[in-house]
């Protein structure tokens, strides 16, 4: 095995931080900031990393496969617990041909969603009991639980606005979740913040309103504080 310093659990050479939030909320911009920051050795003050960015549901052919499905809303008639099932057999495929193998070589995975979002959308908003989807994480995940999940919060409101307005420049419609209504959304970013209070050691809530490059300084600064190794020396910075 290659010389690698560890960051993140016990045993695992690499290190894995989901980012996880509603429609919007900036998780796509903030991952590609975050993974350029960490290419370049945090401003040139920690090691280089080598970082893969990688996103839920999909991230490997056939994830993508059934991302293409579920989004297309062709699950929805059979349910959420029925979709929650097909999250999960995204995400199998996903940790075996994608994140554990990284992991296993010491990149720092970035992940775009991940169980968290099974809990807010499957659980909280879709009604799937909290026993189930815990029970499916186990077998699912099993050890492979994020070293930090960062939280991007803001209201429902602002956040579909902005998918909005970039799904008009892209000249496509909503898909699957972005048209459900509005209480949906607002009952996602309440389940996202209590999933932060219940787990405060794996999770950051990160302000998610302000400007991208004050959302990026926060969050390179809940990086640099909850996983100093991967940025020494930039909490002084931040
Ligand atoms: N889902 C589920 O139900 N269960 C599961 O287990 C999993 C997922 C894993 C995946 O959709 C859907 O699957 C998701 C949950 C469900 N629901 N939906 N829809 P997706 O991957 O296509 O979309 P998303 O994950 O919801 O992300 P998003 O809507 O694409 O948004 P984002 O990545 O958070 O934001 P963004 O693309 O970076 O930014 C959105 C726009 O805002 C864009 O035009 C930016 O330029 C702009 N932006 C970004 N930051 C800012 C700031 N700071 N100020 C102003 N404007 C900004």
């Amino acid at each position: 095995m290659s010389e690698v310093a560890a960051t993140g659990a016990p045993g695992r050479p690499g290190c894995f931080i989901t980012f996880e939030g509603g429609e919007g909320a900036g998780k796509s911009t903030q991952i590609a900031r975050l993974a350029a920051w960490l290419r370049a050795g945090a401003d040139g003050r920690a090691e280089a990393r080598e970082v893969v960015t990688t996103r839920e549901p999909g991230g490997s052919p056939r994830a993508e496969r059934i991302r293409s499905a579920v989004l297309s809303g062709v699950a929805k008639p059979y349910g959420p617990f029925a979709e929650a099932l097909l999250f999960a057999a995204a995400r199998l495929d996903h940790l075996s041909t994608l994140i554990r193998p990284s992991l296993a070589r010491g990149a720092v995975v970035l992940c775009d969603r991940f169980s968290d979002s099974t809990r807010a959308y499957q659980g909280a908003a879709g009604g799937v009991e909290p026993e189930t989807l815990a029970a499916l994480e186990r077998v699912v995940v099993g050890a492979t639980r994020p070293d930090l999940t960062l939280i991007l919060d803001l209201p429902a409101e602002i956040g579909l606005a902005r998918a909005r307005q970039r799904d008009r420049a892209a000249a496509r419609g909503p898909d699957r979740f972005e048209a459900e209504a509005l209480g949906f959304h607002q009952r996602l970013r309440a389940a996202f913040l209590a999933i932060a209070e219940a787990e405060p050691a794996r999770c950051a809530v990160i302000d998610a309103q302000g400007t991208p490059d004050a959302v990026a300084q926060a969050i390179r600064a809940a990086v640099a504080e909850r996983l100093p190794q991967l940025a020494r020396g930039a909490a002084d910075a931040a």
